[in-house]
């Protein structure tokens, strides 16, 4: 594609802010060469039911398959027949609109989002904790002033390249860092201590710190008594936790979690944070509980520069799980069986309460649940590629194949529009105003530097077309861009439609229009943005929520005088160890964990597709131990494969001392023949639904043999 006249290219560049300084990472940098990507999708695509081929279609043709598609599928199998798939990665305005239209366009319990596979363990954890989830209850620059910092299942290095300032600064103040990592990390290597535990014993490691640390006298007694409820309970549990005995389960030794209990009981500030490497797991929320637990036992959350929090992921991660795009969640971070929220929510909505349906079920659930009898016939995606990114691929793929319907909607030919019936082409970052919420529950602002190019619609406009069109009725929403008019050929006659039906708003294609919406749905609810204005982000830097008045202060911190509870103190649950869903045997005898490369994102649509990065990181691989890899006679860059019981995958093998021994490493950024989701286990957290993606029984072969 060629970049029209008025449009010159997009350079990003770096900016002062309190959060990063400045600093970017690569696929920041790179960002915009996507912009203008010849693989990106500029007009609509449908399956020829012909020669079943995806062919250039135009919008009217797309929109009007999609209408009578989801109308026939609802007419034959109910309302819920319909689902709806988002992403943390929507700016907060396109969430809380995919929520409403989930629930009021198409009346269907059935939405969900690629959050559930990302922080929605530490999510729980915090929300039966302290009454509330935000990442961190306290700014992200806390970490270079915290005297001891314990990261577990983080990999910021290459995750999140912009943090690593902080390690930096806390250790040249002299501070201590120690990670959680089966693997000797870019992060672990900086650390002053490594804990190497065997993946999924976790929440043993963490019962041991409190169990030295009651015996060791560093428990807040004080803190716990005033501010605390539950702790008899857990003090009884991590009693069976001595060292000794979760050396022999984890591998990690004695002296060192002796060391690490000092380090976080000695400290005046200490922080713990947990990521992906504790938390996907089918026992996430019981290992993040156990790490709260002991952050609550030292007496750190709400104590200056020390508390718990979780590493965020996606680009809205926080923003993206407040505004409803979540199965039991309706905007503010409700709960939608919970009826004062659906009452608030429904006048806000102009709908009846009765009329909201109630709870859908969590991502995976309803990924498995497709095209079954008693699944949705048709799914609607919004800024995911679960053909690589969910766990036990191979069979989310047959699923998806099995509907009646698949709209996708995305930038780039990801693995799952590839299977679509309609492909809708949509905007970029640069090309569409919003808001994101980041790991600090800070409100940014998202600006637009051009239109999209000719032919291709925002997320909003999208869904407010398809509103219109699912209602029967002229469209109703005015298409206005904040900085001026934003017509594109394609919808300037729909916009003189609007203009003449008297502009009665269905679902608001204009993001300042959806926020001010967002902003009332919100009021009163946890994740509170009332007080939140586009001009006051503006003016800051960003805005905490909960921030209920205009002209009242935000949060920067959390719990300095009391938690969301209703009696103001945190609750401390008892948890247990417990083994992984799969465990090996002599026929799978290896532990399998995945996570991230520092040069590709996610499921890689986007990042696979940019010359520096791919040249950067250009294949999957196989990280295995020399000794390992001796045993099985595999060298160096040779091809393996990597054997489960839901399936296998084959990478280049990668021989590197800094793995245990007994444990494979993959990243999950490709698809096809290297898809590691091939493998990985679909067992879910009972809470919150979270796959173990960080742990299944494998074998490895050499292709050769
Ligand atoms: N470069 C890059 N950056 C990203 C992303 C990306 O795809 N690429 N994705 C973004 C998103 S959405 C997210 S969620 C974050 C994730 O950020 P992280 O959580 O930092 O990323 P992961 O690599 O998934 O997992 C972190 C570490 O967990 C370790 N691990 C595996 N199993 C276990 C275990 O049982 N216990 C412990 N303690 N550790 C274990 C892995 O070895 C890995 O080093 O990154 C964000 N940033
Ligand atoms: N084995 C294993 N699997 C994992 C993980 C792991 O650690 N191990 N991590 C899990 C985690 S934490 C996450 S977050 C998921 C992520 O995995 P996915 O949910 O697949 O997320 P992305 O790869 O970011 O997919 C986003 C898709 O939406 C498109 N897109 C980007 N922006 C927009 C937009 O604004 N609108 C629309 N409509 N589309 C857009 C992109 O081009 C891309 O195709 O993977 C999970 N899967
Ligand atoms: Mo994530």
């Amino acid at each position: 594609m060629t970049l029209r006249e008025q449009d010159g290219p997009v350079s990003v560049l770096p900016r002062q802010f309190p959060t990063n300084r400045g600093g970017l990472c690569q696929k920041g940098w790179t960002s915009a060469e996507l912009l203008t990507h010849p693989d990106r999708l500029t007009t609509p695509l449908l399956r020829d039911p012909t020669s079943g081929e995806l062919r250039p279609a135009s919008w009217e043709a797309a929109l009007d398959r999609i209408a009578t598609g989801i109308g026939e599928v609802q007419r034959r199998h109910g309302r819920d027949a319909v689902a709806v798939f988002g992403g943390g990665g929507l700016t907060n305005e396109k969430a809380y609109a995919l929520g409403k239209f989930a629930r009021v366009t198409l009346g269907t319990r059935n939405i969900d989002y690629n959050g559930r596979f990302c922080m929605s363990s530490a999510a729980a954890a915090g929300m039966r904790a302290f009454g509330v989830d935000r990442g961190l209850p306290f700014p992200l620059s806390d970490l270079g002033h915290a005297d001891t910092l314990l990261l577990v299942g983080a990999n910021p290095a290459e995750t999140m390249p912009p943090l690593v300032r902080w390690l930096t600064e806390l250790r040249q103040r002299g501070g201590t860092l120690i990670v959680v990592d089966p693997r000797l990390t870019a992060t672990a290597r900086q650390a002053d201590l490594h804990l190497q535990p065997l993946p999924g014993t976790d929440l043993a490691v963490a019962n041991a710190l409190l169990h030295i640390a009651l015996t060791e006298g560093y428990v807040d007694d004080d803190y716990v008594a005033t501010r605390t409820t539950g702790f008899t309970d857990v003090r009884r549990t991590v009693a069976g936790w001595w060292p000794a005995r979760t050396e022999a389960l984890s591998g990690v030794p004695v002296a060192d979690l002796e060391a690490t209990a000092r380090a976080l009981g000695t400290a005046e500030r200490a922080i713990i944070l947990t990521a992906r490497g504790a938390e996907q797991h089918a026992k996430g929320v019981d290992t993040v509980t156990a790490f709260v637990n002991l952050a609550l036992a030292l007496g750190l959350p709400g104590r200056p520069g020390s508390g718990y929090g979780c590493l965020t992921g996606q680009g809205n991660g926080q923003g993206g799980r407040e505004h409803g795009q979540k199965a039991d969640q309706l905007p503010g971070y409700r709960r939608i069986d919970d009826p004062a929220a659906r009452a608030h929510v429904a006048q806000v909505w102009g709908v009846s309460a009765d009329e909201l349906p109630g709870p859908g079920v969590p991502a995976y659930q309803l990924l498995d649940s497709l095209g079954t009898d008693d699944g949705p016939r048709a799914l609607l995606v919004f800024g995911s590629n679960p053909v690589v990114s969910a766990p036990r691929a191979a069979r989310i793929e047959s699923r998806l194949r099995d509907l009646d319907l698949l709209v996708v909607t995305d930038l780039l030919l990801s693995e799952t529009a590839a299977l679509a019936d309609v492909v809708l082409p949509t905007a970029q970052w640069a090309e569409e105003d919003g808001t994101m919420t980041n790991l600090e529950g800070r409100v940014l602002r998202r600006r637009a530097l051009r239109p999209p190019p000719p032919g291709v619609r925002t997320d909003l406009a999208i869904l407010a077309t398809l509103t219109t069109r699912l209602k029967g009725r002229a469209p109703s929403y005015r298409l206005v861009h904040s900085k001026g008019p934003l017509l594109t050929a394609a919808n300037a006659a729909e916009a003189a439609d609007s203009a003449a039906d008297g502009e009665r708003e269905e679902l608001a294609a204009d993001p300042r229009t959806v926020f001010a919406e967002l902003r009332r749905a919100s009021a009163g609810g946890i994740a509170d943005y009332a007080g939140i204005d586009w001009a006051r982000i503006d003016a800051a830097d960003g805005v905490f929520w909960p921030c209920p008045s205009e002209d009242g202060p935000d949060s920067p911190r959390l719990f300095a005088d009391g938690f969301a509870t209703p009696d103001g103190r945190a609750r401390f649950h008892p948890v247990e160890h417990r083994p992984a869903a799969e465990e090996v045997c002599a026929e799978y005898p290896l532990h399998f964990t995945t996570g991230r490369v520092l040069a590709q994102y996610q499921s890689g649509t986007q990042t696979r597709r940019v010359a520096a990065l791919r040249q950067a990181a250009p294949d999957a691989f196989v990280e295995l131990h020399p000794d390992l890899a001796g045993r099985l006679g595999v060298v160096d860059g040779e091809p393996v494969r990597v054997l489960s019981r839901r399936g296998e995958f084959r990478a280049p093998a990668r021989l590197s001392s800094a793995i245990r021994p007994d444990t494979v490493f993959a990243p999950f950024h490709w698809g096809g023949a290297a898809r590691a989701n091939s493998v990985t286990n679909d067992a879910v957290d009972p809470i919150s639904g979270m796959p173990e993606f960080k742990i299944c029984a494998v074998r490895v072969e050499r292709v050769a043999a």
